[in-house]
């Protein structure tokens, strides 16, 4: 697992350069950001349960097919297990968006999931819906909280959707 501070040592020093301009520029953006960063983790943490209702209510009104029968999400096991992993995708990207690097998303949340999904049926598409539904209402909560830019919460989720996009489409 890595945030931004060793992942930019640890480049340099495989190399044995020192910081250079590009890696001083990346750690001011993430030092600048760095309380908006906690505000959004402390956010998250307080609104989690609300976030993910909205997200899923919001998925489930576009793609109303997962909810009835036949559908995915179908029956109240499945209806969980999709709010369930939304949570999962919303705190992971909480220590992603703390950390200023998403390689907490690959290992613990990414990897072996196309897998998972594809043996049981869970449809990727509907999936990076939701997930970028997350998002928009993340970064729109956001902004009325007094975050002024909100695009550093881009990257998780981005990362979460386009590595599960690459899948079986
Ligand atoms: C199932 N989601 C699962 C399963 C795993 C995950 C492992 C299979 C085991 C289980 O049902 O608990 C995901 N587990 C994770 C993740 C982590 C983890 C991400 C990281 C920490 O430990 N179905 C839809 C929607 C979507 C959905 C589009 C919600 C956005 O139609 C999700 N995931 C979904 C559903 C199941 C599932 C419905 C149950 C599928 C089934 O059992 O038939």
């Amino acid at each position: 697992m890595r945030d931004t501070v060793t992942g930019l040592i640890s480049t340099y020093d495989i190399t044995g350069r020192y910081l250079d301009r590009d890696a001083i520029d990346s750690l001011k953006t993430y030092f600048d950001s760095g309380a908006d960063r906690v505000k959004a983790a402390a956010y998250i943490s307080a609104n989690a349960s609300s976030l993910v209702k909205t997200t899923g209510a919001a998925l489930f009104e576009r793609i109303p097919e997962l909810i009835r029968p036949g559908g995915n999400a179908y029956t109240t096991r499945r209806y969980a297990a999709c709010l369930r992993d939304l949570d999962y995708y919303l705190r992971y990207s909480s220590y992603a968006l703390v950390a200023g690097n998403c390689d907490v998303l690959t290992e613990r949340v990414l990897n072996g999931l196309r897998e998972t999904y594809n043996s049981l049926e869970v449809p990727v598409g509907p999936t990076v819906i939701g997930i970028q539904i997350m998002k928009d209402v993340l970064k729109e909560q956001l902004e009325a909280q007094g975050v002024a830019d909100t695009s550093f919460v881009d990257a998780p989720f981005d990362h979460l959707t386009r590595e599960l996009g690459e899948v079986s489409v």
